[in-house]
């Protein structure tokens, strides 16, 4: 039974405490083909100071109530009231109570899989947002923690692995070939946190012995037959929990830790207490099924959830509004684990990449919203980049400010002061001010005003002194909120023609700085350095120290300089992908093909060439920015066949002017005979011979050498590298439709590879795209059921063909917009997010920008529509 929407919007003023509290929760749930029996018993009493004649008012979603039983007798009817979305319970007494609530469920007809659902024959549960009260009646509200003892029954046969949070108990044979497993999780949770799984699972096993020597067994569950592919994240899990207890000093809690891969998931995994749930894309790797993104997306996910044991499951949100809380701190703590098992400067580039291709347009767009939102209609809309990554981005620059000791000694107190609460962004930030005796009441706008600040740099040398100036300034954008000028931390450096950082000796001015770092505290300050030998180059902003758009006036020869002698890796993969970006926002504006710079085309050929930087920083050197991404640098009435034009220029440009070089550096990358290795080094030298491929073919204009290197291929990294080169570029040749054929026939019965295939022709860019997307969607083995495949398909064509989902006939739309409504009566979760790939749509030129509305409103016109998918469809349109 679809929520669909009633408008009701909830706001952060009007949170009031639980008026009851529920201590321990007992579960009795019996598995059945076709139906589920939940037996739920909630210890509770009524909170200090509330009203004795409140009721209690549980919350359900699609609920059937069975019984009601109140210490043990039945409840009269009169003394209640039930709905599908409501449990009211009148009279309850002073003293603590056992309220006992049977419901019955129907998993295998759960397809919006939130609550308990059975995939692939497996039970399972996601109840983050609000997907407990689908199980049964409860104050679903993350401010009431209890701890749960959970009794599952189920046939032995079709489930032999029984699994919920926290420590196994008691488990046996129970006759008539049904057997039972108990459950108890001592560490009081919300009840978002709640998990169980039940089926058939191979399983890969482990022990970790934590820092105090607590021993834990770790296990992966996965269907059966796919257990050996989980081995690099169980590797990944134990360096996590090593990382963790160094890092932060957080330690592991229970006696067991149980990871399962499923395959029908909203998203990519949840950190339920000691039952991660994974969508399985993000758990089971093989070097010839997953590429080296896929390795690295694992390891991320993998600790991240691992993460949230103390950041959100030990230290909870007090309500939704603090989803940054966790979410931010914990993205924070899992790119830091990343740059310290990988490269920090690779990581740092990528983190960044990843902001602006998609924070950044929301942050711009009609879906902005602050990064603690103070309204929602439908928190799952709210699981955002802006929650996720400017959230992590707002830790991030909190550690620059208060250095590496004072962060973490705010995190230590933060940890000492929390631990088993719901706590709020104002007690996150009091840690920090306590800690080390700041002032951060200027820092917490950051959480308050939406929207990406403007920072404008000007600089200007005379006599030995360098004066820096600097703007701030906030737009007023769709969330309306404010525009007060807030702590920016800005990271420079004083490049001198050496190529190494001079001496920087600031006067005392309106902005401080500190060490390396300025501290913008007003709208505008100027910043002197004095006593300089030679005039230095400005390298501002390093490493992305805060989430702004940099508008710095700086000379194409300091750009250019900097692109190869800034000792700051970043610093120099800014100044070449910020001049190549503008070089390609002009040629699309104009609509001509004005030939590159040519001393920015013999940078990005050198780069590639550049022995002592590692590969994988050569390869995001000469990376390309992608139409997307070009659209958003263009801002206004973009023309995305104009862009893409433009960008084919460019590539066929510095393919021409580097031919000779690109090929010699590929070969000499060349490991003929060497095993795979997932290593970052190994897959840093995949990823520069893989965009040195991509030029290559643009020389040649020919599809051979790549179609040689599809068949060479020994690892679903360069097997996919080629093959989205010869789908790219050459989408009429008979060697693409031959390699596209042979990936089909190899990897048909592997859905997460069946995925990249439908992926990879989707975002072709090439008119006839449409036809193919329209065809796919029929074929045998696409399906809106299972998520993975739905965004494969759709996500793929509406976020990544930039040039053929904006079809100037708005074809790509109503295609879209059609898959989406079939999509959202069978899960509205993932169509309302597949439905944000419009949120940019009024930056295109007009003719697209009205298909783009016309599609968006005849859709939010239609009977019936989810919640989650209007809320995103109407705050697109307004
Ligand atoms: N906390 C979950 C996401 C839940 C999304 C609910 N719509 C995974 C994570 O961020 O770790
Ligand atoms: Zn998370």
């Amino acid at each position: 039974m679809l929520r669909t929407d009633d408008g009701q919007v909830i706001r952060l003023s009007d949170y009031r405490p639980p008026a009851f509290r529920i201590r321990h929760v007992e579960m009795r749930i019996a598995l059945h083909d076709g139906h589920a029996d939940v037996e739920t018993t909630i210890h509770a009493e009524r909170a200090e100071g509330a009203d004795p004649a409140e009721p209690l008012v549980l919350d359900g979603d699609a609920l059937r109530l069975v019984s009601l039983h109140l210490d043990d007798a039945a409840v009269d009817p009169a003394r209640f009231e039930v709905s599908p979305d409501r449990l009211t319970v009148r009279d309850l007494p002073a003293v603590p109570f056992a309220l006992r609530i049977s419901t019955r469920l129907e998993p295998e007809k759960n397809t919006e899989l939130m609550g308990l659902y059975r995939s692939n024959g497996i039970w399972c549960t996601q109840c983050e947002a609000e997907g407990f009260r689908r199980i049964t009646y409860f104050l679903d509200r993350p401010d009431v923690l209890a701890t749960y003892r959970v009794r599952l029954e189920a046939d032995r046969d079709a489930a032999p692995i029984l699994l919920s949070n926290g420590n196994p108990g008691e488990s046996g044979d129970l006759g008539g070939g049904r057997h039972f497993a108990v459950w108890d999780d001592p560490h009081p949770k919300p009840s978002y946190l709640f998990a169980l799984v039940a089926g058939r699972l191979d399983v890969l096993e482990d022990t970790f012995r934590t820092a105090s020597g607590r021993p834990v067994d770790l296990a992966i569950y996965t269907e059966p037959g796919l257990a050996d592919r989980a081995a690099y994240a169980m590797d990944a899990l134990k360096r996590s929990m090593v990382w963790d207890e160094r890092r932060f000093g957080c330690e592991y809690d229970l006696d067991v830790f149980n990871i399962v891969a499923i395959s029908d998931f909203n998203m990519g995994a949840m950190e339920n207490k000691g039952l991660n749930v994974f969508n399985h894309k993000y758990v089971l790797l093989a070097p010839d099924t997953a590429t080296d993104g896929d390795y690295a997306g694992v390891e991320t996910v993998i600790a991240h959830e691992y993460f949230h044991n103390w950041t959100g499951n030990r230290i909870t949100c007090r309500d939704w509004f603090q989803l940054c809380l966790k979410e931010g701190l914990t993205v924070y703590r899992d790119q830091e684990f990343s740059a310290d098992e990988r490269s920090r400067t690779v990581k740092r580039i990528a983190s960044v990449h990843g902001l602006k291709a998609q924070q950044f347009p929301e942050d711009q767009g009609p879906l902005q919203h602050p990064v603690r939102p103070t309204q929602y209609r439908e928190i799952n809309n709210f699981y955002t980049a802006t929650i996720y990554e400017k959230g992590a981005e707002l830790v991030r620059m909190l550690a620059t400010i208060l250095g590496e000791n004072g962060f973490r000694a705010g995190m230590d107190l933060y940890f000492a002061r929390h631990d088993g609460d719901a706590a709020t962004i104002e007690d996150f930030l009091r840690c920090f001010a306590d800690a080390t005796d700041t002032d951060l009441q200027q820092f917490a706008l950051w959480y308050e005003q939406a929207g990406t600040p403007d920072l404008e740099v000007r600089e200007s040398y005379a006599d030995g002194r360098l004066t820096v100036s600097l703007r701030q300034n906030l737009a007023k954008g769709a969330a309306g909120t404010g525009t007060e000028p807030m702590h920016i931390p800005i990271r420079f450096g004083l490049v001198g023609g050496n190529g190494a950082d001079m001496d920087a000796n600031p006067l005392a001015g309106a902005a401080e700085v500190e060490g390396d770092v300025i501290h913008l505290v007003t709208a505008e300050a100027d910043v002197v350095f004095a006593g300089l030998s030679e005039r230095p180059r400005l390298s501002i902003l390093r490493d992305f120290s805060a989430p702004v758009t940099l508008r710095h006036e700086q000379s194409r020869e300091d750009r250019l300089a900097l692109a190869r002698l800034d000792p700051n890796g970043f610093g120099r993969w800014r100044a070449l992908t910020d001049l190549l970006g503008e070089a390609l926002r002009d040629a699309s504006v104009a609509g001509s093909s004005a030939p590159l710079d040519p001393r920015l085309v013999e940078a990005l050929v050198d780069c590639a060439a550049e022995e002592a930087l590692e590969p994988a920083l050569r390869a995001q050197m000469i990376a390309v920015p992608g139409e997307s991404e070009i659209g958003r640098l263009v801002g206004t009435n973009v023309d995305p066949e104009a862009v893409h034009g433009a960008r084919e220029d460019a590539i066929r440009c510095v393919a021409k002017a580097g031919e000779r070089a690109f090929r010699a550096v590929r070969d000499a990358l060349a490991r003929p005979g060497e095993t795979f290795g997932a290593d970052a080094a190994s897959a840093g030298r995949r990823a520069l011979r893989n965009a040195l491929l991509m030029f290559l073919s643009a020389a040649d204009e020919d599809p051979a050498s790549t179609f040689e290197a599809f068949l060479a291929a020994d690892n679903m990294t360069d097997r996919m590298a080629a093959a989205t080169i010869l789908a790219h570029r050459f989408p009429d040749a008979p060697e693409t439709a031959e390699a596209l054929d042979r990936f089909y026939r190899a990897f048909e019965a592997d859905p997460l590879v069946l995925d990249k295939w439908f992926t990879l022709q989707a975002t072709v860019p090439h008119p006839a795209t449409l036809d193919t997307v329209r065809e796919l969607a029929r074929h045998p083995k696409f399906t809106l059921a299972n998520p993975n495949r739905a965004r494969a398909l759709i996500g793929g064509f509406a976020t990544g063909n930039q040039r053929v989902f904006h079809r100037a006939d708005g074809e790509g739309y109503r295609w879209t917009a059609e898959r989406l409504e079939e999509l959202d009566r069978l899960n509205p979760q993932t169509a309302a997010r597949l439905a944000t790939s419009f949120r940019s749509w009024r930056s295109f030129e007009p003719g697209r920008r009205e298909q783009a509305r016309l599609a968006l409103a005849d859709l939010a016109g239609r009977p019936g529509l989810s919640r989650d998918l209007s809320d995103i469809l109407d705050r697109t349109l307004t």
